[in-house]
């Protein structure tokens, strides 16, 4: 049921956008009069944004922890003692308390001081350690909550930090705000008490961008990259070069941008990431234990890169729609399958040698995704030799090769990867022992429309609506693929239909946190009623960061403030 409650203006002057660790928002520069204190009210009476549960039982978590066990006492709460305790010596848990400290500052007005210690910790700290159960392994974390303290134990620093935004998602709605409430909601700012385990279930969970056919500038990819870390997704795989758009300086080949960064699909302005671009998004993936994962796709999908280096290709039949673009052989359309290198050509290997070094070299995660999808111009055998000759490559520039699943037409190192995507049994791949991720297109392709009259999106793998998206189990979607020989899952966006990031987040929330949970949380905890219970407690918080979403009627979405939310009264 949606609430509606009385709307004050927003003080606009002054707001500056800076992205915290935790997310992009405005951030007030100006102070504004401080607002007088209000009588204390019944949690009842609160609009929705300043409720906390009362117990953890009734928590909003996405994706669900492994476990959740509600305490009795009192629950903790911010307030003008809170500090947060890091360890000592760690730079990565300091990096994540200062995250911490700047979400909480601004919306409870509240100093929250970071501290570095090993001792003891005060009576009202938020304590981040290293330490607790391996079994906590890589990413997990253990939660525990008094009224005197909320203490963080990871065995890892990516522990600390998926922790934290867990204790984000416990705080009120409210917490995501970029205006101070200050006094005014003092006592709102309270976490039940409890103690909550975590750990994921799969290694790989993961959204694309498809950066190719529209081009998406660094401070977009960073809001997308905020999205993926607050649903603990752990890699984010960028499309750098289709047919309509090569998005990547290669120094060894400036044609490459200068030609085939210039367009997008439509005919629009294109754009490209220069080295430092690229390394500025990796830093701040990394900071939010994100890998960046690269993908040129090749031999298909190739016809930027041969716009800008004819010779690349053997011949060059192209779609009719051609003629509208503004360079020589440049393509804006949106017909797939019908371009490709030429594998018979030593020049092909030199330029993707010269590529994949240089990629490679300003890549810190040990993956390169090859592409290989949707060749429909080369025989089985040219394509099997150039796939064989790629891996070849990028084993030399010391990364582990993934591929869309037709790469298991060729013989495949036990280490590569492949990525799924329209099988319904079991990939040749996998059958060679490769490792899978699950993108299938008719569940996991952010590009499918909710309903037929969603405006943005595609409709050829099917129609996607939140309970479809959520509703399927990795392990039993393939027959005869078991749960160890799948890597994750991961959610593409293919951006034929989406020109911005406010479409783009419009496809991909709520639909990528119901894929995070698929790819966390243990199926004993994940049901469709309650992740729509769970996840509708989140539009409000999406409202506050600014960023767009699709409010599907299969949920009954708390009210979700407007620009103005409603002070406590
Ligand atoms: C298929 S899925 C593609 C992309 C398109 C997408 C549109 C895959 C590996 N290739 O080239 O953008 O469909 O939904």
């Amino acid at each position: 049921m949606m609430t509606r409650f009385r709307s004050i203006p927003l003080v606009h002057a002054g707001i500056a956008l800076s992205c915290a660790l935790t997310a992009c928002r405005p951030t007030p520069t100006t102070t504004a009069p401080a607002p007088a204190p209000a009588a204390p009210a019944a949690q009842a009476q609160r609009p929705p944004m300043f409720v906390s549960p009362t117990s953890l039982a009734g928590h909003r978590i996405v994706p669900v922890p492994l476990s959740v066990t509600p305490g009795s006492g009192a629950p903790f709460t911010l307030t003008s003692s809170t500090t947060i305790q890091v360890q000592a010596g760690n730079a990565e848990v300091a990096r994540t308390g200062e995250a911490l400290a700047m979400l909480l500052r601004v919306p409870t007005g509240l100093p929250i001081p970071v501290t570095a210690s090993s001792g003891a910790a005060p009576r009202g700290a938020i304590v981040l350690r290293l330490g607790g159960a391996a079994s906590l392994g890589g990413e997990g974390y253990e939660l525990t909550i008094s009224a005197d303290s909320v203490r963080i134990v990871a065995a890892a620093p990516a522990g600390v930090f998926h922790g934290m935004q867990t204790l984000r998602q416990l705080l009120p709605a409210a917490i995501e705000s970029e205006l101070n409430f200050g006094r005014r909601a003092a006592a709102v700012w309270t976490v039940p008490a409890g103690q909550i385990t975590d750990r994921p279930r799969f290694a790989w969970r993961g959204a694309m961008l498809d950066v190719a056919r529209h081009f998406f500038t660094v401070d977009e990819v960073k809001q997308y990259i905020d999205v993926l870390a607050m649903y603990k997704m752990n890699i984010f795989h960028l499309h750098l070069g289709d047919d309509q758009g090569w998005r990547i300086q290669i120094d060894s080949r400036p044609k490459l941008t200068e030609v085939g960064g210039s367009t997008e699909v439509g005919g629009g302005p294109g754009g490209f990431y220069t080295k430092a671009d690229y390394g500025e998004i990796v830093r701040y993936a990394a900071e939010r234990y994100v890998t960046v994962v690269p993908e040129i796709d090749m031999p298909g999908h190739t016809n930027a890169a041969i716009a800008a280096y004819p010779e690349l290709s053997c011949s060059r039949p192209m779609p009719a729609s051609t003629a509208a673009a503004r360079l020589p052989g440049t393509y804006t359309g949106t017909e797939v399958g019908w371009s490709t290198f030429c594998p018979d050509s030593e020049n092909v290997y030199a330029f993707v040698d010269d590529v994949v070094r240089e990629i490679a070299a300003m890549t810190p995660g040990p993956y390169f995704h090859m592409g290989g999808d949707e060749v429909h111009v080369l025989k089985d055998p040219q394509y099997i030799k150039f796939v064989e000759r790629v891996q070849d490559i990028v084993y030399k520039h010391g990364k582990t090769m993934v591929g869309w699943e037709e790469i298991g037409k060729a013989r495949l190192r036990p280490t590569s990867i492949a990525q799924q995507w329209k099988s319904d049994s079991v990939p040749p791949a996998v059958t060679q022992g490769s490792k899978l991720i699950l993108s299938p297109a008719n569940r996991t392709y952010l590009d499918m429309k909710y309903t037929p009259n969603t405006e943005l999106g595609l409709t050829w793998a099917a129609i996607i609506e939140l309970r479809s998206a959520y509703d399927w189990e990795p392990v039993t979607y393939l027959k005869g693929v078991s749960e160890q020989q799948i890597l994750g899952v991961e959610g593409p966006l293919w951006s034929e239909t989406v020109h911005n990031i406010g479409s783009a987040l419009y496809l991909t929330l709520p639909r990528l946190p119901a894929l995070a949970e698929l790819g966390w949380s243990p199926p004993a905890q994940r049901q469709w009623e309650g992740f729509r219970q769970r996840i509708a407690a989140h539009g409000a918080r999406w409202r506050l960061l600014g960023l767009n979403f699709y409010p599907s009627p299969q949920v009954d979405w708390d009210a979700a403030p407007g620009a103005a939310p409603a002070l406590v009264p």
